[in-house]
């Protein structure tokens, strides 16, 4: 790659896109960027070589996509979150850039084996789960779609931990992305901002005599910038995710260190490091940890200055609204409100309404969960310590909203308790969902049935105020991750029918649709999916020592580990059918033979979470050992469930598993990625699985359970799971089963805290739910049994679910919240 200088204009253009072109360039980064001859050249050098090589490619687009935007003055989505869950960036990097097959082939005429160095590559894992995987496709959509986007988020020096099994049980271990290079960043020290944290407010009388007010931190931290690319497909863009890493503003205090007291002496830079040192592992019940409000106040403080900082120095702030979107991924940035209100009014003098104006404009929300647990609230005495301004702010915020509420609402006290940001009980404390709503331009659910129940049940005082402020955007996935590179198999199918285009315009899987009805595809769809599960068979058996049968039903649960996801069913299902087994009521050749596979990790506080990974592990150990189930039943649950791993099972999948209790999950989309891999999917009626089911048809789709409604009639008159226990024998005999220490002969007591939470409380009405889910698993038996009839299926999903590409989700949230274009002129 090099930059030419012709009358002025800088152009850069990029290396050669040939087979001898690429073997140069690797070549060259090898010797002088890694400094080793390939004969001597270890797999982690030829690793990071060919990523330097890759992201040469992408330079000269970065660039140009770069400076085609602020030439368009475009409007800029500025995302904000908390998480980013990637998955690995070589593939993407070489199918975005279609060099694939060109690299496959230099490596080779060097030796080298591309699929050795792709298994060199850590994931960073800088998220928990859907909300982080979604903000990863939300990007990937955003550059395919030429739209200008700057992804703000933070570089966790430790990702998500890296989960493994001791007996069963789950053991986390810190998850060290970073320690063998990370090729795909660029650290920007210069550009470091300052951010500062505690201390006190002052008021002052200013050189025109008005009376302000101004903060007096205590202390402050440097954020430095690291830039990745975010590659799209094939259209000669990049746009750039930024993840800010927390550094000591005084790193080393050397006289201190003169002085002996050397832990002291690098004590400031441990302390601000400890910023970004770690994600915290929680995805639905907050810990309310001070540092992790120092982490959301650090990597917003430092986006706004950055963008801000990245204005022409005349820019009117008035027009902020024009060039920005500060998009909020769920409540974990809503302490950007504010803090741009703390820029606007304190450092650049805007008077307090006109600051306000800007703000409301340049705020959306999404929220991502219907859980009350996890709707985050910040103690006011831990924010008013922290951040003494942004609690003045937010406070004066509040007095105004709740003005405005009174006049709408005379004499309705306890209306005004209800909608206060502050709330009085149990301690005072800011609720961040009430303050996203008063500040956002736009909220929004995830799913058509989320954002129903977001205004019916979590915000409908807002929603009563403010009807038009709500709004839907059902989730999507990035066809590009999802299908074209982690099913290779099946893209090379659907680009040989219907042409390559579905890629960057998923609704075109609608032109497979006839398809279904053609034996001859329906056949080769098969040997896509065999394929599929060979190739799975091989990464469980090198990764894990898993030995996987490929000639079975795959029926696939992957997500995390919660109750309201109800793995806890599932388990019940199999232990059911084993129990009828071993008791001789069912003759195991008489159901298609199952393999059960679960992927999922669960936050390290919650116990029962763990409880029920124990169970599932414990359950496949007995049950894959027992001769008497002659091989109908496996059980395969390989640990550290990824992006990488979701890559290889998800296209090998038959049945997707989408069983959470109706109300509970806000969309899901694991669902979608199962749906446009060709699985069917057995699920109830919540969050997308609705619109899953409405789109690819009720007789491709296996519904059961209770609806929402029902679910939130039995919880208002009270719910005895007992009674399921006492009315249903095969529910009855497999809870006994379990409780009879069956699945854990050295430790028979062990599940007892799931059993007796089952038959007391089962929150989540699995008990209420199992006779339909088992009913349900019964026509799939029999569906799956007429080949040809699931094949039929399994084409149709994939060719009605193009509503799922996370393309689709951006068009939503362009047209409804961002009003951003595009800047395609090339
Ligand atoms: C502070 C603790 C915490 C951390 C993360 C609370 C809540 C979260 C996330 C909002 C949880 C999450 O990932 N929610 C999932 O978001 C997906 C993307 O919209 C949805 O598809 C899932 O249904 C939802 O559970």
């Amino acid at each position: 790659m090099t930059e030419n200088r012709v009358n002025g204009t800088v152009s850069v253009t990029a290396p050669q896109h040939s087979v001898e072109g690429f073997a140069k360039e690797f070549l060259r980064e090898l010797n002088f960027g890694q400094g080793v001859p390939l004969s001597r050249a270890s797999v982690n050098d030829q690793y990071l070589a060919l990523a330097r090589t890759v992201r040469e490619y992408l330079m000269a687009r970065w660039m140009e996509t770069l400076r085609r935007q602020r030439d368009a003055h475009a409007k800029t989505v500025a995302y904000l979150s908390a998480e980013y869950l990637l998955g690995r960036q070589l593939d993407n990097a070489l199918i975005a850039t279609d060099l694939t097959e060109i690299v496959e082939e230099a490596l080779t005429s060097l030796g080298i084996d591309l699929a050795t160095l792709r298994e060199q590559e850590v994931e960073p894992g800088l998220g928990n789960g859907g909300l982080g995987r979604l903000a990863a496709c939300f990007v990937d959509s955003l550059a395919t779609m030429s739209v200008p986007c700057i992804g703000y988020g933070i570089r966790y020096e430790y990702g998500i931990f890296r989960q493994t099994f001791v007996d069963g049980w789950q053991v986390e271990q810190p998850d060290t992305w970073l320690s063998l290079g990370a090729p795909w960043e660029f650290p920007h020290p210069e550009d470091a901002v300052t951010v500062h944290f505690g201390g006190s407010t002052e008021t002052y009388t200013d050189d025109d005599g008005v009376t302000r007010s101004r903060w007096v931190p205590a202390w402050d931290v440097l954020g430095v910038p690291y830039n990745y690319m975010v590659p799209g497909y094939q259209n000669g863009r990049v746009n750039t995710l930024r993840l800010w890493s927390a550094r000591a503003t005084k790193a080393f205090d050397l006289q201190i260190f003169n002085s002996g007291d050397y832990a002291e002496a690098v004590r400031a830079q441990t302390f601000a490091e400890n910023i970004s040192k770690v994600l915290y592992p929680e995805d639905s019940t907050p810990q309310g940890k001070e540092l992790r409000l120092q982490q959301q106040y650090f990597f917003v403080a430092c986006s706004i200055r950055d963008f801000l900082d990245g204005l022409p120095a005349d820019f009117d702030l008035h027009r902020l609204p024009d060039v920005v979107m500060f998009q909020l991924n769920d409540t974990h940035p809503v302490i950007g409100v504010p803090e741009l209100m703390r820029i606007l009014v304190d450092e650049k003098k805007i008077a307090w309404d006109e600051a306000w104006a800007i703000t409301q404009k340049c705020f959306a929300y999404t929220c991502h969960t219907l859980l009350p647990e996890a709707l985050e609230v910040w103690p006011v005495e831990l924010l008013g310590r922290l951040l003494p301004r942004h609690l003045e702010i937010i406070y004066r915020i509040n007095d105004e909203f709740l003005a405005q509420v009174r006049q709408a609402y005379p004499n309705d006290e306890l209306r005004l308790r209800r909608m206060s940001i502050i709330a009085e009980h149990p301690e005072r404390s800011v609720r961040m969902a009430f303050l996203a709503t008063i500040a956002g331009a736009k909220v929004n659910g995830v799913a058509a049935l989320h954002s129903q129940l977001l205004r019916d049940n979590v915000l409908p005082d807002f929603s009563e105020l403010w009807p038009d402020k709500f709004t839907n955007v059902t989730n999507g996935v990035t066809p590009r991750r999802f299908v074209r590179l982690a099913n290779p198999a099946l893209s090379d199918l659907i680009t040989d029918a219907i042409g390559p285009g579905w890629v960057t315009d998923l609704e075109r899987l609608r032109e497979m649709e006839p398809l279904a009805d053609d034996a001859e595809f329906r056949e080769r769809f098969r040997a896509v999916k065999l394929a599929n599960k060979q190739r799975l068979a091989g990464v469980l058996a090198t990764r894990d020592g898993i030995e996987l049968r490929t000639d079975a039903m795959l029926d696939v649960m992957v997500k995390r580990l919660h109750e309201y996801k109800r793995q806890t069913l599932k388990v019940l299902h199999i232990v059911s059918l084993y129990e009828r087994i071993i008791s001789g009521e069912l003759d195991p050749a008489s159901i298609p033979p199952r393999v059960f596979a679960f992927g999922a990790k669960a936050a390290p506080g919650y116990k029962m979470a763990k409880q029920i990974i124990g169970l599932i592990n414990h359950v496949g150990a007995t049950v894959n050992a027992d001769p008497r189930v002659q091989g109908a039943l496996t059980v395969v649950f390989p640990p550290n469930y990824n992006v990488t791993l979701a890559e290889k099972l998800i296209p090998a999948a038959d049945l997707s598993e989408q069983i959470s209790l109706a109300g509970k999950e806000a969309s899901g989309t694991g669902n979608m990625k199962f749906a446009l891999n060709g699985a069917l999917t057995i699920g109830t009626d919540d969050g997308a699985n609705v619109e899953i089911r409405e789109l690819v048809g009720d007789d491709n789709f296996f519904l059961f359970g209770l609806l929402e409604p029902q679910v939130a009639e039995i919880q208002a008159v009270g719910y005895d799971p007992s009674k399921y226990y006492e009315e249903n024998a095969t529910l009855r005999r497999a809870i006994d089963l379990i409780a009879s220490g069956t699945f854990s002969p050295d430790d028979k007591r062990v599940f007892e805290p799931i059993v007796s939470n089952l038959l007391t409380e089962d929150r989540f009405l699995a008990l209420a739910d199992f006779q339909a889910y088992l009913d349900a698993q019964e026509r799939v038996d029999v569906a799956y049994r007429d080949v040809e009839g699931w094949t039929r299926s399994a084409i149709l999903n994939v060719a009605r679910s193009g509503f799922f590409s996370s393309d689709r989700s951006m068009w939503d949230y362009i047209d409804r919240i961002w009003h951003s274009q595009p800047v395609v002129a090339r």
